[in-house]
């Protein structure tokens, strides 16, 4: 066997992997890597592990999917041992328990934080990864995880006069970890994505006056959240193989009782008691209510329109109740929010909903902000305005593969995956979650876990077999993104400017990015291929490899 095919032999400055992140995903990967004896180390740019839960520390930072779900499933003894403590663990919470685990399976020796990865390189003749970082490492790796989480790229949008605003300004994805006070304050809060709909409320009960900036309302369902019961804990703990099983084998992994049946199947007011039992009971469950309502407009304006009935009901003022109703786009198109009191909050009397559709945003001033119609006055502003997701962090590494092309500039008229999972001409780079994977339509979770699992059997197989490389092939790819494309052309999702298709940052490419097919239909797809030797991939060994 020749020596660059060796796996497990580290030598100086060399790894088997390297793994670009400390969240979910890194941390899960890093633990498979070991198990299978192979070498591997973590950068990451924080100061701590937990990923997005290590940034997004604003006030209100919470899952929107339940605790129990959102947790690790590959270890018996920590969910046994685990006590979530609500049934929508809070950002603190779950960064205790990513804390929890890292040190449990003894993972933090092996990540080296506040290390920024700013390039990877394939090397063609060695068949292994140059990694790169910002405190001047330079490593080998013959294998590249990539593990930069969906909405990990904070972005504030350029508005003009950024830079002369005298207050202070926040963006949610980067909240500073001592906490802020906006008590006696004029705040403003740009952005009414679920980032905003979680921290308003907590905001506008600190500030003196609270100024939300809306450029397109929300639907938001209510989480009813409270202590999680003993009981419900209980029985997860008793039955979490089951449900987790129910977990994989459903459209999101998410544990939502999904109907049959269609929304006109039933009389309109069966509909409407279908719809309030489901919002009774809080958080996606509304989502499940009939099995069409993400692919057939009609039954999709039901849907919205109970939850439009529903805001009218929440907030006073008829004509501020008006500004917050959605109703160009779909529900369920743009990433739906799970809210506590966010429509209520409407009704204080030192809040103020600006309309930045109708009277836009123009610019920022060294006292606040201008819009078209008006100055208005802060002293802090807040940028809710989300992430470049999906393929901003991957894009943001200059990653190099075969022929010296950057991963940016393949991307560039949208993203190109194999199952979301590898790029052909990157051979043994892998992206966690990648675009052309169910990821941000999925409970997260589950998603890194099967990604994982999936890498982790590659890379056993690879070695069993003696090969260097593994890589997606070129008309696999292709077939692939027709086929991410065709399914997502039969929803109703392409119809809404959402950030699942890039739509909140100017110039990126209209492409529809993660996988709308079905977690249970795209595990099952990952398995066959991987049970036909990897069907869709090229695998070589060293000379082959080398010679490609
Ligand atoms: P989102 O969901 O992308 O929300 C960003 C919000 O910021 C959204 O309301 C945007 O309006 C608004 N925005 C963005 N740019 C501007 C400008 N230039 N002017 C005014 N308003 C702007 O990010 P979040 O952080 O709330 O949530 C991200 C995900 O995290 C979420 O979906 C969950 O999966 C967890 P727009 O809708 O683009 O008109």
């Amino acid at each position: 066997m020749p020596d660059n095919v060796q796996i497990g032999d580290q030598l100086g400055g060399a790894f088997d992997a390297v793994i670009v992140g400390a969240g979910f995903a890194g941390l899960y990967m890093l633990h498979r890597l070991r198990g299978l004896g192979l070498s591997a180390r973590i950068y990451e740019a924080g100061s701590g592990v937990g990923g997005t839960w290590f940034w997004n520390r604003y006030p209100g930072a919470r899952c929107d999917v339940e605790s129990l779900e959102y947790s690790y499933s590959f270890s018996e003894e920590l969910e046994q041992d685990w006590q979530w403590t609500e049934r929508y663990a809070s950002q603190p919470e779950i960064l205790r328990y990513l804390n929890h685990v890292a040190e449990r399976f003894d993972l933090k020796r092996d990540i080296q934080l506040e290390t920024r990865v700013t390039s990877a390189t394939f090397d063609e003749t060695a068949n292994c990864w140059t990694i790169v970082t910002d405190r001047g490492d330079r490593v080998s790796a013959k294998f590249c995880v990539m593990a930069t989480g969906c909405l990990s790229t904070a972005k504030v949008p350029d508005f003009k006069g950024i830079e002369t605003f005298r207050g202070k300004t926040y963006h949610t994805g980067h909240w500073p970890h001592e906490g802020v006070d906006f008590t006696g304050q004029r705040v403003g809060v740009i952005g009414t994505g679920s980032s905003a709909i979680q921290s308003i409320p907590n905001i506008a009960r600190q500030a003196s006056h609270l100024f939300v900036f809306q450029r397109t309302p929300n639907f938001s369902l209510p989480a009813r959240n409270g202590p999680l019961s003993p009981e419900v804990a209980q029985d997860w703990r008793v039955n979490r193989v089951e449900y987790r099983d129910r977990a994989r084998a459903a459209p999101f992994a998410l544990l939502i009782e999904q109907s049959e049946k269609l929304a006109a199947d039933v009389s309109p007011e069966d509909r409407e008691r279908e719809y309030e039992e489901r919002w009774r009971r809080g958080g996606f469950a509304m989502l499940g209510a009939f099995a069409d309502i993400i692919v057939n407009q009609e039954a999709n304006d039901t849907a919205a329109e109970f939850v439009r009935s529903k805001i009218r009901g929440m907030v006073d003022d008829p004509a501020v109740a008006e500004k917050l109703l959605p109703r160009d786009y779909p529900i369920a198109t743009k990433r739906i929010c799970v809210d506590t009191g966010y429509f209520e909050t409407f009704n204080r009397d030192d809040i103020t909903l600006i309309d930045a559709r109708a009277t836009p945003i123009e610019e920022i001033t060294p006292t606040g902000l201008r819009t078209s119609e008006a100055d208005y006055q802060l002293d802090s502003i807040v940028f809710a305005t989300g992430f470049d997701a999906m393929t901003g962090a991957l894009c943001n590494i200059e990653i190099r593969g075969r022929a010296g092309v950057t991963l940016k500039r393949k991307w560039s008229e949208g993203p190109r995956t194999y199952l979301g999972i590898m790029v052909a001409g990157f051979p043994n780079l892998f992206t966690i979650t990648g675009p052309g994977s169910p990821s941000v339509l999925s409970n997260m979770v589950m998603a890194i876990e099967q990604h994982v699992d999936w890498i982790a059997g590659c890379l056993g197989y690879l070695r069993e077999r003696q090969f260097a490389t593994v890589e997606a092939t070129v008309d696999a790819e292709n077939e692939w993104v027709a086929h991410v494309n065709e399914v997502a052309g039969a929803t109703l999702f392409p119809l809404a400017n959402s950030w699942y298709v890039g739509a909140n940052i100017p110039g990126k490419p209209r492409v529809f990015m993660p996988y709308i097919g079905g977690f249970a239909v795209y595990r099952q797809k990952c398995d066959e291929v991987a049970a036909r030797g990897y069907e869709g991939f090229a695998l070589c060994s060293g000379a082959q490899a080398a010679s490609h």
